[in-house]
């Protein structure tokens, strides 16, 4: 099995969390989207990472297919409940964070434009989406409706929002108001699976 991606990629690091948890071996092929004359486009239409190829060679993406594909080999741990409502509830968390990281990206992406070409209407409802995101996160975390110890997908794909917000700081001070996310971040940081896919320092 190979997994195409970045290091730096939040997406990427959601499979390689769950990929590492289940024990799955698996090659890291390292390649940056955005560079021209990238190959992943030769194996995603959208030009986008994570791609992962099968052992049968076919391509998968994007990460939340890469996800349920995984979860189809039946490699345990179950990274998703079987019954069906609880695998979609951890799939709206999944959702969640993801949907912060794609504001997140979208933000970080505005930032390296000249100054004066930088919209600040786009960036100000990048920083609402993310967080107001954060904010349900931390009321369902309150509520107990997030599981993380040990983590299913939906943890999974927070801690990989959480570290890109970390490692790009992109909203400097989120922690200062959500104790319970902070909490559930530093545990899942302890665990091998992420202390191995640690975006490198840049
Ligand atoms: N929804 C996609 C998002 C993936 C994504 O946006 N990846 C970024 C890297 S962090 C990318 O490859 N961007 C390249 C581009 O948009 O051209 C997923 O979950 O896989």
């Amino acid at each position: 099995m190979k997994l195409i991606g970045s290091y730096t990629s939040p997406y990427v690091r959601k499979i390689s969390v769950m990929l590492l948890e289940k024990g799955i071996a698996f090659e890291f092929v390292n390649a940056t989207p955005w560079e021209a004359g990238s190959q992943v486009s030769e194996h995603n239409p959208l030009g986008k990472v994570p791609v992962l190829i099968a052992d049968d060679g076919q391509a998968w993406f994007d990460s939340p297919v890469i996800a349920q594909y995984l979860e189809l080999l039946g490699i345990a741990p179950a990274l998703l409940a079987r019954e069906p409502a609880a695998a979609l509830w951890e799939r709206q968390i999944e959702a969640a964070a993801d949907g912060i990281l794609d504001a997140a990206v979208l933000l970080v992406r505005e930032r390296l434009r000249p100054a004066p070409q930088q919209s600040e209407d786009f960036l100000l409802r990048q920083r609402d989406k993310i967080s107001r995101g954060l904010d349900w996160l931390e009321q369902n975390l309150n509520d107990q409706r997030i599981a993380f110890d040990p983590p299913r997908l939906g943890a999974i794909a927070v801690g990989s929002a959480i570290g890109y917000l970390n490692f790009r700081r992109v909203v400097p001070g989120w922690c200062a108001t959500r104790p319970l996310l902070v909490r559930m971040a530093g545990q899942l940081f302890q665990r091998e699976s992420f202390a191995r896919t640690e975006p490198p320092a840049s």
